[in-house]
């Protein structure tokens, strides 16, 4: 019988033209390639054909090899998380910024000298790990701490408050926010029926969604949201004295969202919008960075605030209570592999280091049992602190042994304590001051199953998150509610919902419920209901700067992305220093034409295309400059996708930027390049309207830097009439 021609085992050799970023990944997977074996290290020398009775017989049940292969494979998958399936994490650094020995004894915590490596997991909560990055919903920030005295989790989210105040409702609220056990739909989406008939029903959560209706939950970038611990937790210091303690991140970039329209678009175009994101900003060394804040509460002050601090659906104003800052956190290193890091980690409010306790929140309490509960399912096994990515860094020894993966191989007899056959002398660890030290509070209360009278505001801070936002942020709050209840079939729940909203405000609620088709919102009637509580603590403040995101601009336009549309015959002359000063000021400029490869200039150059109109749209940037160039406008006026970027980008409030001809392809928008005019107009906010011959030396660049410094142009005129 004529034998096969074999090919060579393996080849490893260079891609022609390939990037350094590409050959590093190259040398890492040739590395482990060098041959292929079993798990057993039995070299395989045919990873293609499996074993056969015949070349065209069956497959002989013999072949280990292809069984060893196809099983790993059927059991790559592990149980999702139940919330916050859909994450992406990064490495990094901690450092604080002053020792806070006065307040704390945790060792990261006091010399400025010290960078203490994190592990940072950001996530939706509601969708699959499948699902897509710009849903409208909470984002998870998880931190985990190596510290010298053993891991600290910090497991937070981009939001200060919760929707429930008891941990024994969170199985019913994730069920309602879930797809719908019936049918398995929406994904990784609030606006269904299930949700609202829930959150309706619980006035505790009304303070929650105004935050989840605000533009908060379409964050522009993880790198450019707050994290917040959302409990009290306690800080203890040397001495053992207590102060509580609140826990915020404040990013260096500001507190940017997305447009709703843009939100949705997003996640057909890109649905790991906010994944890449974090990744090439990291790549490009954009290490982005958050300042770590407290706001401390000295113990007796805590019952002066006008609301309960253990109540998890309040937050303390930041103008009634300060945040300091005490420490910076940078994301440095992208993960090298997903599974094993980024799906692997296991975060735990209970992992603690001395220094840090809790409070009694119920809903904190409820969450120290939960999380490594679900890791013994998720994770397989009560091992999984011996995953590398969850390995603390400090030395740790104790007496568990054995259960399903354990790595560890612990020697000698001694699995027990005390103990005095490990070393000769007795060891026993039965009390003394190191170590963890839970806080003495004391306690002396019935045993008894009921909420504290003193959680029973559910609308007063919902009603200062309302009248802290800016006008645009109310339209915008507005326009979400209207959406989500739009979407929800049963009428009784949308009435349900905006009688509740009109303890909150009753202009907000009239407006929500003006075009779903339902009554005028009812206040009474909410009163009326099970599960309500007639009780308003007199308000603190009235209205609080902080929780306004226009609170937090951003100081410069690193890392924004501006989208420069051309044809053949652009003006390169016009817009090159435009370019040149945008780069400089850090943001990123794309070439956008109808065709890859290059475009021809005016002067006969070619200028290099970085994507197509087919391949990109206007969803993926943050501004957008139409060079001149008459043939270049004219070309581009030709192509409905330009147009359409350009409209886009309108209605999503971008700063745009027109040279000369270029206008032209704002036409349709009316605008013109007056021949009387200044020669950079902005005919309405964040448009730019340019004459680059006349214009003042850096006098475009300065204006365009402004309008893409300040984001959106939310003020812009007539965004609803634009048909895009
Ligand atoms: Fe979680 N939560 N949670 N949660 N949570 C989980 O743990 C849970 C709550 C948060 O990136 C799960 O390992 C209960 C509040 C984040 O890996 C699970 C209650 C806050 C993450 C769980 C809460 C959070 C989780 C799912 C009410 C903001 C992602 C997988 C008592 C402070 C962590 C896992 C990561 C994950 C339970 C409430 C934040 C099931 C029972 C409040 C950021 O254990």
């Amino acid at each position: 019988m004529p034998q096969p021609k074999r090919s060579p085992a393996v080849t490893a050799k260079s891609l022609p033209g390939a990037s350094e970023k590409q050959k590093q990944l190259q040398t890492a997977a040739t590395d482990n390639a060098a041959m292929l074996t079993t798990n057993q290290g039995l070299q395989i020398p045919d990873n293609h054909n499996s074993l056969k009775a015949g070349v065209r017989g069956p497959t002989l049940l013999e072949d280990f090899i292809l069984r060893e292969k196809i099983t790993h494979f059927d059991h790559e998958r592990i149980p999702e998380r139940a919330v916050h399936a859909r994450g992406s994490a990064a490495h990094g650094y901690f450092k604080v910024y002053k020792p806070m020995g006065q307040y704390t004894r945790a060792g990261f915590l006091q010399n400025p000298e010290t960078e203490t490596p994190v592990f940072v997991r950001f996530s939706t909560v509601a969708g699959s790990r499948g699902s897509a990055d710009t849903v409208r919903d909470v984002r998870g920030f998880s931190v985990k701490f190596y510290t010298g005295e053993g891991n600290y989790d910090l497991v937070g989210n981009n939001i200060p408050v919760f929707f429930i105040q008891d941990a024994i409702k969170f199985p019913d609220l994730v069920h309602a926010l879930k797809p719908e056990p019936h049918n398995e739909m929406p994904q990784a989406a609030s606006a269904h029926d299930t949700f609202w008939d829930f959150v309706s029903l619980m006035p505790e959560s009304t303070h929650m969604l105004m935050w989840a209706m605000s533009d908060r939950t379409i964050p522009r970038s993880y790198r450019m949201m707050e994290g917040f611990g959302v409990h009290t937790f306690r800080f203890i210091n040397a001495a053992g004295d207590s102060h509580f303690v609140k826990f915020h991140w404040k990013p260096k970039l500001g507190v940017h969202g997305l447009a709703w329209d843009e939100a949705q678009k997003i996640s057909g175009k890109d649905p790991d919008f906010h994944r890449r994101d974090l990744w090439e900003a990291i790549d490009s060394g954009n290490f982005p960075e958050w300042e770590l804040g407290v706001q401390i509460i000295e113990e007796g002050r805590e019952g002066k605030l006008g609301f309960d601090i253990l109540d998890a659906t309040k937050l303390i104003p930041e103008s009634v209570v300060p945040v300091q800052i005490i420490g910076k956190l940078v994301l440095n290193r992208n993960p090298d592999n997903f599974f094993a890091e980024t799906e692997q980690v296991a975060f735990h409010p209970g992992h603690l280091v001395p220094g840090i306790d809790f409070s009694a929140d119920p809903l904190l309490q409820g969450r120290l049992f939960s999380y490594t509960d679900t890791q013994l399912s998720r994770l397989g096994g009560p091992n999984f602190h011996e995953l590398p990515i969850n390995k603390a860094v400090c030395p740790f020894h104790n007496f568990q042994r054995d259960g399903m993966h354990r790595q560890t191989i612990a020697k000698g007899r001694v699995s027990y304590e005390p103990n005095t056959l490990a070393t000769g002398s007795e060891f026993r660890v039965d009390g003394g001051a190191q170590g963890f030290q839970s806080h003495p509070e004391t306690l002396e209360s019935p045993k008894i199953r009921r909420r504290s009278p003193s959680f029973d505001d559910h609308f007063s801070q919902a009603t200062l998150f309302w009248n802290s936002q800016s006008p645009v942020e109310k339209d915008h709050l507005v326009a979400a509610f209207r959406f989500e209840l739009s979407k929800v079939e049963v009428p009784d729940i949308r009435q349900r919902m905006v009688d509740n909203l009109a303890h909150v405000d009753t202009k907000l609620a009239a407006r929500v419920a003006a075009p779903l088709g339902i009554n005028a919102p009812d206040a009474r009637a909410a009163a009326g209901r099970l599960g309500f509580r007639e009780y308003r603590m007199p308000p603190t403040v009235e209205k609080d700067a902080a929780l306004s995101m226009s609170a937090r601009p951003a100081p410069d336009i690193k890392t924004r992305k501006v989208g420069i549309l051309v044809a053949d015959g652009v003006d390169l002359l016009t817009f090159k220093r435009l370019q040149q000063d945008l780069q400089d000021a850090g943001a990123q400029c794309k070439i956008i034409a109808p065709q890859l490869g290059t475009v021809t200039t005016s002067s006969g150059k070619q200028l290099v295309v970085d994507h197509t109109f087919h391949n990109t749209a206007s969803v993926m940037f943050d501004a957008v400059l139409v060079p001149g160039g008459a043939a270049s406008a004219a070309a581009l006026s030709q192509v409905g996708e330009a147009v359409h970027f350009v409209l886009e980008a309108y209605k999503h409030c971008k700063p745009i930027c027109a040279l000369d001809d270029g206008v032209q392809l704002l036409g349709t928008l009316g605008f013109t390049l007056e021949a009387q005019g200044d020669a950079v107009m902005e005919p309405t906010a964040g448009v730019l309207l340019a004459d680059a011959r006349k214009a003042a030396e850096g006098r475009i660049s300065q204006a365009f830097i402004a309008a893409i410094t300040a984001h959106r142009h939310w003020e812009r005129l007539n965004v609803d009439a634009v048909p895009a």
